[in-house]
């Protein structure tokens, strides 16, 4: 029998092989990538495996995928959901970016602790949005929606398997391995010719929307290893001649803790596609909508950490207009040291970010009983803090790499009021609740804090 967590280790190792056939340049980022993580690991000691530990960081990879319809997304759900990855956060790339990026999104990933120190592969899944009159005109809609409803990108033999391992939590070997084989075909670049015509009919409104609703079938859009320090890796691979978008996105590099996640990533390749013009003939031609990303984690911020997070990319933004000249990065940091905290415990303290509570090994042994606080267990020795680590994605950071990808801004009629998408609209399209990653943080802290109190025979340890 495979379990769960198996089948998505192997998954996300099957679709990294694929990925690194299709797009070289993703091999080495994945070298380069390793060569960082080492050389950090050697620099820092124990200190690097903080926010986990480096054989976690090593295969850590979250994919990124395009889906049309709510049908295609509730399909996705049940594929990843056999991996025992479900739906976390709602993203709204249609407000967050400046071109058009027509998309809503959620990311599948595992939610329970044991499970992402298995595997933590995650993809962020986008699901356009035809009904929005801001991209697309009634007629351009039906004519999207006719197009949709007649593929088929999941076939009926891989979603009845992936049903039965979501019920089961496993499979038996030789299901597994078809699985993984059928899982893997549907995110692989599909060697049928793309309609010329209907493509670039898309791309007037959005590359994006092209790149899902142009043509008949899926594909994985790129693939994210994990990096320990992401400022050299940007310089390695730009030393290697490879073109990085200009910036690295979300937090700057301070001299505080790493908190949520930075990304950066190198230019949509032109990859030859077959293209079928309008007179039939197929013509070998090249499209770019694939890129290679990199991140780096740090610690989950908590609402409230999250709201200051957002106050300050509002003040480096503002601060940035009014200084054309200088360094938005210089300016970003020069503000967080203002606004946040430079130390894991004042962020503890002022409920900033998440960490989970564990009783010392070497708290005091003499009689005493312990405090009943939590900053005193943590003054006096008898607790450790331990950071949680950021699992999911900043919308703003998500359009920058959307956006920095397109050669063109496409379109937008600001006349229209935009069609309404939410997370619980997003949860009734996929029948599956779309998880707040807040509340998976918090429950994960207070269970520590729960667990800290029995252990000391404490009645409760107010977090
Ligand atoms: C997704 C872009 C967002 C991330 O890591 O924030 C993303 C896409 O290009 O489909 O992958
Ligand atoms: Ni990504």
């Amino acid at each position: 029998m495979i379990s769960q967590w198996q089948l998505r280790a192997a998954f996300a190792q099957r679709l990294s092989d694929m990925y690194g056939r299709e797009v070289p340049a993703y091999t080495t980022l994945v070298e380069v990538s390793r060569e960082v993580n080492e050389d950090v690991l050697r620099a820092q000691g124990a200190d690097a495996e903080r926010l986990g530990s480096i054989s976690r960081v090593t295969a850590e990879r979250h994919g990124a995928i395009r889906v049309g319809t709510p049908e295609e997304l509730r399909q996705v759900a049940r594929v990843f959901g056999a991996l025992g990855m479900h739906p976390v956060g709602f993203y709204d790339l249609r407000e967050a970016a400046a071109s058009a990026v027509p998309v809503v999104s959620t990311a599948f990933r595992p939610v329970d602790g044991e499970e992402l120190a298995r595997n933590p592969f995650r993809v962020f899944t986008s699901m356009l949005t035809p009904a929005d009159p801001r991209f697309f005109d009634p007629d351009l809609r039906a004519r999207l929606e006719n197009f949709l409803a007649g593929r088929q990108l999941f076939p009926p033999e891989l979603l009845a398997l992936a049903d039965r391992a979501e019920a089961a939590g496993e499979l038996p070997d030789a299901d597994a391995e078809r699985f993984l084989q059928l899982a893997v075909r549907a995110f692989e670049l599909s060697p049928e010719p793309v309609d010329q015509a209907w493509y670039a009919t898309l791309e007037r409104v959005s590359a994006v929307a092209a790149d899902i609703g142009g043509v008949r079938s899926t594909h994985i859009n790129h693939l994210t290893p994990r990096v320990l320090d992401i400022d050299e890796l940007y310089r390695r691979m730009t030393e290697r001649g490879i073109e990085m978008i200009d910036t690295i996105q979300g937090p700057p590099r301070w001299k505080g803790p790493d908190v949520l996640l930075r990304q950066t990533s190198f230019r949509a390749l032109a990859e030859p596609r077959a293209l079928r013009t309008p007179d039939g003939n197929v013509i070998s031609g090249a499209l770019r909508v694939r890129f290679g990303e990199v991140e780096a984690r740090g610690i989950a911020l908590s609402r409230e950490g999250r709201a200051r997070y957002d106050r300050l990319l509002a003040r480096v933004d503002d601060q940035a207009a009014r200084l054309p000249h200088t360094d938005r990065a210089e300016l970003a940091r020069a503000l967080w040291a203002e606004e946040l905290p430079d130390s894991e415990r004042a962020l503890a303290a002022q409920g900033l970010a998440h960490f989970t509570y564990h009783v010392a090994p070497d708290r005091p042994q003499d009689a005493s009983r312990p405090p009943a606080g939590l900053h005193d267990l943590l003054e006096q020795g008898w607790v450790r803090a331990e950071p949680v680590v950021y699992e999911d994605f900043l919308p703003r950071s998500a359009a920058g790499i959307f956006q920095s990808n397109l050669s063109d801004e496409g379109s937008r009629n600001h006349d229209q009021q935009g069609a309404a998408y939410d997370s619980a609209w997003l949860s009734d399209a996929l029948g599956r609740d779309v998880l707040d990653p807040f509340d998976l943080y918090e429950e994960q802290q207070n269970r520590s804090l729960a667990q800290v109190a029995r252990e000391l025979g404490l009645d409760a340890v107010p977090g």
